[in-house]
């Protein structure tokens, strides 16, 4: 009898641990430690700035008194993202100059440990929250939630954030609706029903008019001279942009030029690469899903560099010996020839976008 008796408890917990919703899993994984520190990739998108900070509530209104330390890694570069983190504001602390011991639980968002997007693999986490495709060594985590199927790691932030009834501030719930739609703003889509349930739960929570700050910034002058760089040297091959930077003052500006040129209507790939930091940085975009973004720009790199990301969207870096202009241009060659070899397109068919442009005296 108590044999039996002891079984059926057996399996009433059993299930019971199965009812335990993610977040009480991701609670006590954190417990026992007595500090976190969340960390991200390098240049920290708003996707990962919002989800740190989420993470960051949920355990002081859970688990009180616990300190939580949020980490930037390379820089805050996108004057977007650079309003984000001073409106919000987002406090942050160079990963470089944070003490790891085994007090300390790592929680990883919006990305994966050795998957190249991050300088050190130093400190190994115990939790990992993500939604890319890129695949990571997972070995030795306790707590892993990635669902790739979402559009923003935020959206995974904000159910924890719900299961716990945790109060967000409208702050935090702006923070966590730019990092959604940030990241899914792009059509067709990368998001599924979930995002767009975090929307909506957001949006009235949010202060609409941080929000506004934070999409509309002011922007350098730097930013205006990289586009007109990538438009005077943007080629392009078949339905293939392929668009060149020059050396940027900031990193995510490739993002934005590849963003930008994938709206032209005669494409549906382009790639956009500058060098920044000693080394070439890559921007991949697929105008349809089924791209395998991700997957091309990894191909493409492969024995060069790294690369990872979405679909429709991959971002890249090709550590370079030297900047010397042979160099790049050898390295550029060679990206693009396989490039187009993995797309099928003759390299003969390469033509500039725009034709020199004729200049006024003034207006
Ligand atoms: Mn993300």
């Amino acid at each position: 009898m108590t044999g039996a008796g002891d079984s059926s408890q057996d399996v009433e917990l059993e299930i019971d641990s199965q009812r335990r919703v993610r977040s009480d899993r991701l609670l006590a994984t954190l417990a026992p430690f007595s500090r976190v520190v969340a960390v991200s990739h390098v240049n920290p998108d708003p996707d990962s700035l919002a989800s740190m900070l989420g993470i960051r509530e949920l355990i002081q209104q859970c688990q009180p008194g616990k300190p939580v330390i949020l980490t930037v890694e390379g820089m805050i570069a996108r004057a977007e993202n650079r309003a984000m983190v001073e409106l919000i504001p987002v406090p942050l602390v160079p990963i470089e100059s944070v003490h790891f011991d085994r007090e300390t639980a790592v929680v990883m968002v919006d990305s994966q440990p050795h998957t190249g997007r991050r300088s050190s693999e130093a400190a190994m986490p115990q939790v990992v929250i993500d939604h890319h495709e890129t695949g990571g060594d997972l070995s030795g985590v306790l707590f892993q939630d990635i669902r790739t199927h979402l559009g923003a790691s935020s959206t995974m932030v904000t159910g924890y954030l719900l299961e716990q009834r945790v109060l967000v501030s409208p702050q935090l719930a702006t923070a966590l609706l730019y990092g959604i739609e940030s990241e899914t703003t792009g059509y067709p889509r990368e998001a599924s029903s979930l995002d767009d349930g975090a929307l909506v739960w957001l949006f009235p929570r949010a202060d609409k008019e941080l929000l506004a700050r934070i999409r509309n910034p002011k922007l350098p002058q730097s930013h205006f001279a990289t586009f007109q760089r990538a438009l005077a040297n943007a080629f392009l091959y078949r339905d293939l942009i392929v668009a060149w930077c020059g050396d940027v003052s900031q990193p995510d500006i490739i993002a934005e030029v590849a963003d930008f040129f994938v709206r032209f209507d005669q494409v549906n790939w382009v790639l956009a690469v500058g060098l920044f930091d000693g080394g070439l940085k890559l921007s991949l975009r697929a105008s349809a899903l089924g791209g395998q973004a991700g997957e091309v720009l990894r191909d493409v790199v492969e024995g060069m560099g790294s690369a990872g990301g979405h679909d429709k969207r991959a971002g890249g870096v090709v550590p370079l010996a030297d900047a010397s202009p042979k160099l790049v241009e050898q390295s550029l060659t060679e990206l693009r020839r396989r490039l187009l070899a993995h797309l099928d397109i003759d390299e003969h068919q390469g033509r500039r976008l725009l034709n020199e442009c004729s200049r006024i005296p003034a207006p």
